[in-house]
């Protein structure tokens, strides 16, 4: 708790599109907090974000913020390619840190991230699955456990953006993988509870716009380790809106994500229901919930979740998907042992 007031003093790394959402979400929704500080490439945006969220500190250096004594926890919100290295400062100041999936652009980085917790002794990173605290998702979830649908057999994941931003850094068939699909992988390790033990990926280009004939839809094939198998669709220049969905058939039953918040209008002979654009829009409950669960873990000494663990495993079969394009054969997952930290 900072100095003087009973509240955790955040700071957020990065007030863009989702960490200005976190922020807000911090100020406005989440009990016993306050935005303490933030930090952002554009500090225009920064001091922005800062004097909506209650006059939070504007920092000009991450590593000042994540060390300052008066941040008591971080989001690290900041783009990807910054992910691995902030969340290893934070361990090193022992700071509680929620980071944005991806935990890092490498495998590699977030198993350094895995072994500097287990050096730690204890759990510190939450990482930004945030489906995970989806109303519809949890549904499913739920349905699941309560062996409704008997075992399950097969996992179906949609995971559709309207389109991306113009950037050459986003509009790559490594950026599908490495910063979208990881949701989609996530979600099937999560609802499934099995590990990935092999990838089968084909991508094509349905968007010369989309650059340099990246594949923007790409479809995974997924055999798990309890014996089901599994596909995602990841199509990220669907046009037509932003629409994500999870499917499990079980050898009784089927449970799918409901249809998210709008209204079914029923018009001139036509049932029509609005989809979300975006997904701040589609996840904004989620974010709430996730946050939520973030602080009650710094307050009541709850294990953060997701964790560490499941943010490098999507990574690892992340960059298997990868190896299988690349080759345009199935490939092996080879199988990770798991700390005990996080058995
Ligand atoms: C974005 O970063 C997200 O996290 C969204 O949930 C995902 O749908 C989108 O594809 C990502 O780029």
């Amino acid at each position: 708790m900072s100095a003087g007031t009973n509240q955790i003093a955040i700071g957020v790394v990065g007030v863009g599109g989702m960490g200005r959402r976190h922020a807000e979400n911090l100020h406005t929704r989440v009990k016993g907090v306050r935005v303490a500080a933030v930090i952002d490439a554009d500090p225009m945006r920064a001091e922005e974000v800062a004097a909506a969220c209650g006059s939070a500190r504007v920092f000009q250096d991450a590593h000042t913020l994540v060390k300052d004594s008066n941040v008591d926890a971080v989001v690290v919100s900041s783009p990807d390619d910054t992910h691995a290295e902030l969340v290893l400062e934070c361990l090193r100041y022992e700071k509680p840190v929620l980071c944005e999936k991806p935990l890092a652009v490498h495998a590699a980085e977030a198993r350094k991230i895995v072994e500097a917790e287990v050096e730690l002794g204890r759990k510190m990173v939450q990482v930004g699955f945030m489906r995970r605290y989806d109303p519809q998702h949890l549904s499913v979830k739920n349905s699941i456990l309560d062996g409704v649908i008997g075992r399950p057999v097969l996992f179906k994941g949609s995971h559709r953006n309207p389109t991306v931003l113009p950037a050459a850094t986003t509009n790559t068939t490594e950026f599908v993988i490495l910063n979208s699909a990881v949701h989609d992988l996530d979600s099937a390790r999560w609802l499934l509870e099995q590990e990935i033990e092999e990838v089968y990926v084909r991508g094509v280009n349905t968007d010369p716009a989309f650059g340099n004939d990246a594949c923007d839809l790409q479809l995974i094939q997924l055999t798990l380790s309890g014996g089901c198998l599994g596909t995602i669709e990841v199509y990220l220049t669907a046009g037509y809106g932003y629409e994500v969905g999870a499917e499990v058939v079980g050898e009784q039953g089927t449970v799918h994500t409901a249809s998210a918040g709008n209204a079914i209008l029923r018009l001139d002979l036509t049932r029509f229901q609005q989809i979300e654009s975006h997904w701040l829009d589609r996840f904004q409950t989620a974010y709430v919930a996730e946050m939520e669960r973030w602080i009650r873990s710094l307050v009541n000494g709850q294990h953060p979740s997701p964790d560490a663990w499941d943010g490098y495993m999507s990574l690892f079969v992340a960059e298997n998907c990868m190896d299988s394009l690349r080759s345009g054969l199935p490939q092996r997952v080879e199988k990770q042992e798991r700390p005990l930290l996080y058995q």
